[in-house]
């Protein structure tokens, strides 16, 4: 961006209207950059999507618009979106659906969202996860 700003004023600016570009461009980056900002986030970092995930997002700060990549072996995993009941009941609800990529990509709307693994006695070991985005 700045780079930009000093070529046009090698175009026959003004050293005085080269300042004022900078100074405008700086203006740009930053009112855009809140938009650029989403975060992506690994759950379970490193270790990924497994038992006792259920404590990952303690003390982060997670967005609207933050995306989460669940990332684990599909063979012997999955994961659903849930309501909060399911959630605390670990059970699965009729029809539910379940991504099964093994590189699950969810784009967080304001509010909590809940997550279970359906697999028998996953959740109950602690691949739930409940996440807040502000
Ligand atoms: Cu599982």
């Amino acid at each position: 961006m700045a780079a930009r700003g000093r070529g046009s004023a090698c175009n026959g600016a003004a050293v005085l209207g080269a300042a004022a570009a900078v100074v405008i461009v700086g203006f740009l980056v930053m009112s855009a950059a809140p938009l650029a900002e989403a975060a992506r986030y690994t759950v379970g970092d490193s270790g990924g999507w497994r038992f006792y995930a259920e404590g990952w997002a303690k003390g982060k700060t997670i967005r609207a618009g933050d995306v989460l990549e669940f990332k684990y072996n599909a063979v012997v995993h999955d994961v659903a979106a849930v309501d909060l009941a399911a959630y605390r009941s670990c059970t699965v609800p009729k029809g539910v659906r379940k991504m099964r990529s093994g590189r699950d990509k969810v784009t967080l709307r304001k509010g909590t969202h809940y997550f279970i693994c359906t697999e028998p006695g996953h959740c109950k070991a602690g691949m739930k996860l409940a996440v807040r985005a502000i």
